[in-house]
This record gives structure tokens, sequence and C-alpha cells, in this order.
């Protein structure tokens, strides 16, 4: 416990002290329940391989596990006998898996039951574009390949270089309209020469491809000499680092004297007036299902979120040159945002009142691998106010109420490559879902022989990046990450309305010495298109409206759309390439009738796609969406400009959107909120003048 000591001489309010504690696994719920939707367990995993290993032997097939995951029960089923019965006796939905495998060089799609029957429900063939996500080993092993190649090997020895200091890493290849194509990968490699910070050390100038089916090199070309940039100040690990230090803010620490507020029994998390279901998936990472929220007027909860998750990550780089164009990735469908979850470390990743939760993914040889502190949870008390008043007109009196605000908060990190991504789901007993991701970690960056801005001003006319350093380049990029919100306002048939503020003139007959105002004028989508929408352009609210539930005075229960300030336009052509296959970020907000299998916004498989199978194809059917069940889209936006305090590894930059009840509640819901139980510490402080 060697964290634990050295962090107790930055903690200041210490008085009881949470040890995270794993609450994922079996023998901690001895009672534990499955809920239908729960991610899929170790044993799970393990009868999904036996089963499709004994239908494609390895003695004679070449088999890889590329997803699996669960297929979920119809909502119809969820909803009618789950939800209206929990506890009930009645035999749950069957159980079934959704497995992408490649066997034999094609990719197949099976459908596994695991309860009742133990069986392969379907296989078939995909026979379209794309491929599914890449395994970790296949990409290690392509990199493995290439630092063991001897023409590689040759060129590092020309660079003046040494193998042994040489790391590779993988980069999906996109579509740029080739007729054929084969599942390939590039190559891109770094060196170490001392430092971790291998991202900064890119070594230009050769093109590896790697195909996957043969798993070799099957393009290689050597073809210019780039200097490398200097490894100084690129260092980024405490114990490597040299003085002077700073700066050194003072400890912090939560303690919750009554412990966590919250429980998690069967998959389902319940605080305060919040309820919700959490699960993992290899690919959209955390889920959230159920959704509900307790109102206490009417003394039940009411549903808001059937389902919502990360639905694709979509991250052009606009370097156009032969070693940087292909650079246009999809994170979820090409790598998979579960997949690159990472092990959170506590009382940093997470602070010292969180909860952790392990879960597991099928490695590509299918067997079950756990990913510790995938999740962490915890409730978060922000120094932010939940509501307040101070009255002073009362004679004699002042009246002052404050309800300090909390909430809860449940985290995953995934690290693509070079980027850390902080997933972050945020529920507000006020009625808010604040959804928000963090960009951090380590830019892209290209070696060049540039030192000095003005090397660059003389000789481009439009640079493609920063330069942070001698000889390093921050390529430009986007991030556009697409969310599916499942919602179900107050039930399944919901409107989506767009109330747009109009500037009126006053008119000349009234005696009103104004010569403006503005009002709402709400419109109703009626079919898709009336619902793609572009933030930013005029002043709209857009919700999320049930017409067939009203409150006392009539106005339809609601939830509205709050976008953040990441609400970037693509700014690529509609008809490039890596933006035909991202057409899903041509909109902000897109509005779609409920389809189960509309779930990924870039397509089901993603890697290579050519962009008939997104969100943009399927909305331009033009679907009927008024006072039905249908599904928000919502998309946060980056342009990412870097500047140099993004070197060499960047501060969390942060962006996201907050779903905010809109005359859901008949009053403010958190106006009876019980003051929390704050306690003094046990100790004091004066700051000294
Ligand atoms: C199996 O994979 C190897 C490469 O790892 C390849 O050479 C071979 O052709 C593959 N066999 C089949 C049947 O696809
Ligand atoms: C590798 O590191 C050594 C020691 O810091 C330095 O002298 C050398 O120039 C570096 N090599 C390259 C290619 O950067
Ligand atoms: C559901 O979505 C898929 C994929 O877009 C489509 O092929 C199918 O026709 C849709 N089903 C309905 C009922 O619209
Ligand atoms: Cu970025």
């Amino acid at each position: 416990m060697a964290w634990k000591l050295r962090d107790l001489s930055l903690l200041l309010l210490v008085s009881v002290f949470f040890l995270p504690s794993p609450i994922s696994s079996q023998k901690h719920h001895p009672r534990r329940r499955r809920h239908p939707l729960d991610s899929l367990s170790e044993s799970e995993l393990s009868h999904v391989q036996t089963l499709i290993k004994s239908k494609y032997p390895t003695s004679s097939h070449n088999l890889t596990f590329h997803y699996v995951g669960v297929d979920e029960p119809d909502k119809a089923t969820i909803l009618s006998s789950w939800l209206s019965k929990p506890g009930a006796t009645d035999l749950p939905p069957p159980r079934r898996a959704l497995v992408h495998v490649r066997v034999n060089c094609r990719s197949r799609e099976l459908v596994v039951e695991l309860r009742p029957t133990r069986s392969i429900v379907s296989d078939k063939v995909h026979d379209g574009d794309g491929y599914p996500i890449l395994t970790l080993e296949e990409q290690a092993a392509a990199g493995q390949k290439t630092v063991n190649y001897p023409p590689f090997m040759a060129s590092i020895r020309k660079r003046g270089l040494d193998i042994s200091q040489v790391v590779c890493s993988t980069s999906s290849v996109g579509w740029f309209g080739e007729k054929k194509s084969r599942r390939v990968i590039r190559v891109v490699c770094f060196y170490r020469n001392g430092t971790v910070n291998v991202y900064m050390r890119p070594i230009e100038g050769i093109t590896v491809v790697f195909d996957l089916d043969e798993m070799k090199i099957t393009k290689y070309k050597d073809w210019d000499t780039v200097p490398l940039p200097k490894a100084e100040g690129t260092e980024y690990q405490a114990a490597k680092q040299a003085p002077p230090f700073g700066p050194h803010p003072g400890g912090v620490t939560v303690v919750q004297s009554d412990g966590p507020g919250f429980r998690v029994d069967d998959g389902t998390v319940r605080w305060a007036n919040w309820k919700f279901h959490l699960s993992f998936d290899v690919r959209a990472g955390p889920i959230i299902s159920l959704a509900s929220i307790y109102d206490v007027e009417k003394q039940k909860y009411r549903q808001v979120m059937y389902k919502g998750h990360v639905s694709e990550l979509f991250v052009p780089y606009m370097d156009t040159t032969e070693e940087w164009y292909f650079r246009s990735f999809f994170d979820l469908g090409e790598f998979g945002f579960g997949l690159c979850a990472i092990e959170m470390e506590p009382l940093a990743d997470c602070p010292a009142n969180a909860v952790f939760m392990d879960h597991y993914y099928a490695a590509q040889d299918g067997n079950p691998t756990k990913i510790s502190n995938v999740f962490c949870i915890f409730e978060r008390q922000a120094g932010n106010i939940l509501w307040r008043h101070t009255e002073t007109l009362i004679p004699g009196q002042t009246i002052r109420e404050v309800r300090a605000e909390i909430s809860l908060v449940v985290r995953m990190i995934a690290t693509v490559g070079n980027y850390d991504y902080v997933i972050d789901w945020e529920f507000k007993p006020c009625g808010s879902i604040k959804i928000e991701v963090g960009l951090t970690g380590i830019l892209e960056v290209k070696g060049s022989s540039y030192q000095h801005v003005n090397d660059i001003e003389t000789a481009e006319r439009y640079p493609q990046g920063t330069l942070l350093a001698e000889n390093s380049i921050a390529i430009f990029h986007d991030h556009f990450l697409t969310y599916r919100l499942d919602l179900d306002v107050d039930g399944q048939p919901n409107s989506f309305v767009k109330s747009k503020l109009q500037r009126r003139p006053v008119d000349p007959p009234t005696a009103s010495p104004r010569k403006s105002f503005w009002s709402v004028v709400s419109e109703t989508a009626k079919t898709e298109s009336d619902a793609r929408i572009l933030i930013g352009s005029d002043p709209v609210e857009l919700l999320m409206l049930n017409p067939n539930k009203r409150t006392r005075v009539g106005n339809p229960a609601g939830y509205r759309l709050m976008p953040g300030a990441t609400v970037a336009p693509p700014l690529l052509w509609e008809d490039d390439y890596p933006q035909i296959r991202g057409a899903f970020t041509n909109n902000h907000v897109w509005v779609t009738p409920y389809n189960k299998s509309e779930k990924w916004a870039g397509g089901v498989f993603v890697d290579q796609s050519r962009g008939d199978d997104t969100l943009a194809v399927w909305s331009s059917r033009n679907r009927e969406i008024e006072n039905r069940d249908i599904v928000l889209w919502v998309t946060v936006g980056f342009h990412h400009v870097p500047y140099q305090e993004d070197f060499p590894i960047m501060p969390t930059i942060s962006g996201g959107f907050e779903l905010r009840p809109a005359n859901f509640f008949e009053r403010n819901p958190v106006l009876k909120a019980k003051k929390p139980a704050v306690h003094w510490p046990n100790c004091t402080f004066n700051l000294k003048p």
C-alpha cells in the first residue's frame, strides 16, 4: 500500500478514509440476479468462445474474435416484463450474445444463445464493405513484425538509429475510393531513446502496409529521411522530472462520513432520486440504460432515458501527405472504446470516495480478459450551489436558504493510442444528466525539418499544424463524439420540438416606447429532415417532449438538450472520403425513429467502411418521428488547433452537453431536498493574513 502512505501527506481533511472496493465480482453479491442488460460475465464469454470454437475448430480454421457483446432483448420485452414486475418469478428473456469473428478471412456475425439453451442461433457472413474492430493482438503483432522486418531494420540503420529503441503503433487506413480492398493497416514507428513519450518522436518517411489476413507486410517504402525531433522536454513521468517543480496545490480529499450514498444491485445504480442500469460494452464503453427519476409529488419513478452511450468518435487529421492523409480515425468502430479502456488509478483518476468496477471482454482468441477498475462511480461535491436566495426586503430579518449541490458521476477512461478520453455521465438531483468528455494524453506529432515558425511561414502557405518544439509539428485535427440517446421522456412516444426565439417588432399603435422583443415559436418535427440541426446559427431551444403527458397547467412533459460550447461544424467537404464515412457529423443533432439495429452512427463494420451504413443514410429515408419512440443523436465536436501548452502532454480540455428537465416536473424538483449531512473536519484551519 505504498500509495496510501505517500498520499497521506497530501490529505488535509482525513477523518474517514475509503479504500476503493471492487463491487462487480459475483462473490460480493451472493444473491445477485442477472439483469437482462448486464454486460457479459467471464463465464458467459467462455461459453461463447467454446461454442464458436466447436463450430470453427482452430485446428482447421483461422478464427479471431473481434466483438462479443450482449444481444439485448427487444425493448418491448424489457419494458413490459422486466420493468413492470421486477423480482417476479416469470422467466427472464433469453440471454444472447452478438459476436463478430473472422473465420478464414471472412467476417461473420453470429448470435449465440447462452440461456435457456446453449447454441448458435444464427451465423451469417458479412459480405458488404467494412471490417470489424481491430484486435489488440493483431495490432501488436503488426508492430512486432515490422520491427523484425529486414528492410525496415536497414532503414533504421541508415538513419543511424538503434532498432532496439524503436516501437511501432498501428493506424487504420480508411477508405479513399478504392474499388477493392484488403484488410490492411499501416504501421507507424517511433524512436524511444530514453523517453517514454514516444509519440513525440515519430520516425517519418517510411510507409508500411500490413495485411491482417496474411499477417505480413505487403507494401514497404522508405522514401524520405526527416530529422527526428529531440527528446528534450518530452518527459512526463513524475519520478523523472528535475527541479524547479510546481505548482503545488494544497491537499484535498473527499470524506463521506456515512459511506457512499448510492447502491448497486443487479447492475442497477440507485442514488438520491436517480435509478439507472450500468453496463460495459467493448465497443461503446459505458452504457446507461433505464434511467429514471423519482418524482416526489407523484410518488413514483418516471422514465427519462431508455439507453445512452457514445456511438462513434471520428478524428480526421488535416495533413494530406502520403504518410498522413489516411489518418481519419473512427475510434469506436475501428479500435473499440471499451477495448481501449484502462485500469483507473484510485485517488487520481477518481476521488477517494469512488467505488470501482471490473469488467471483461473477449480477447482475440475469445478468452475472457479482465479490465480492473474500468468504471468508477462517485458522488461529487464540487462546491457548486444547487439553489439559493438571500432575502433582505423583509423588515427585521434576513432570510438565507442555500443548498449545496452533490451529483453522481460514472466514469470510464479510454486510451486510444496517444489520446486519453475521460467519459463522464453525471446525474444531478435537479433532473439533469450532464454528459462530458475530457480530452488529454499526447498529441499526434509529425517530424519535420522546421525549427522555428519563420521556417514554416516562408515554406508553407497553408500550414497543417502548430510547431510545438524544434522539429515537432502537431497536426490540426478534429474530434467528433456522437452520442446515441434513446430518450423516453415519461414514456416511449415522444416528439422533437424546436422552440425558436424570434425577434418581433412592437407594432406601432401600441403605446410602448420599446421597438422590439423576442418570443418563442415552437415547431414539432414531423419527419427526420425537420430534426437535422447544426447548432449555432439561430437561437433555438431543442426539446424532447411527451405530448401525451402534461403538467397541471398543460405544458407537455419534456427534456431540453443544452449543447455546450463544443459544437464544431465539420469543415471537410461532404464528398471528401473521410467525411463520407463520417457523414453522421454533418449535423450536430439528428432524430431517428427507434430501430434496434441503428446503434452505431458510422455503421456496424467501420474499418474501411464506405459510408453506406451511417446515420446520415438512415436519416435520408425521412421517416416520421412525431409522437413515437424516437432516438436523439448529439455530436460534441472539437476543432483542435494545438498550442504549445499541449506539449509534451495535454492538460484536459472538456466538452459536452446537458439534458435538463423542461416542464417535466410541476415545480423545482429539489425544492425540498434535504441538506446533506456535512460535518466540519476534525481539525480547523485559518488563513493567516
Ligand atoms: C491463416 O492465416 C495465415 C496467416 O496467419 C495465412 O497464411 C493462411 O492463408 C490462413 N488460412 C486460411 C485458411 O485463411
Ligand atoms: C539519444 O539519446 C542520447 C542521450 O541523450 C543523445 O546523445 C542522442 O543524440 C540521442 N539520439 C537521437 C537519435 O536522438
Ligand atoms: C432498421 O434499420 C436497418 C438499418 O438501417 C434497416 O435495414 C431496417 O429496415 C430498419 N427497420 C425498420 C423497421 O425500419
Ligand atoms: Cu485533439
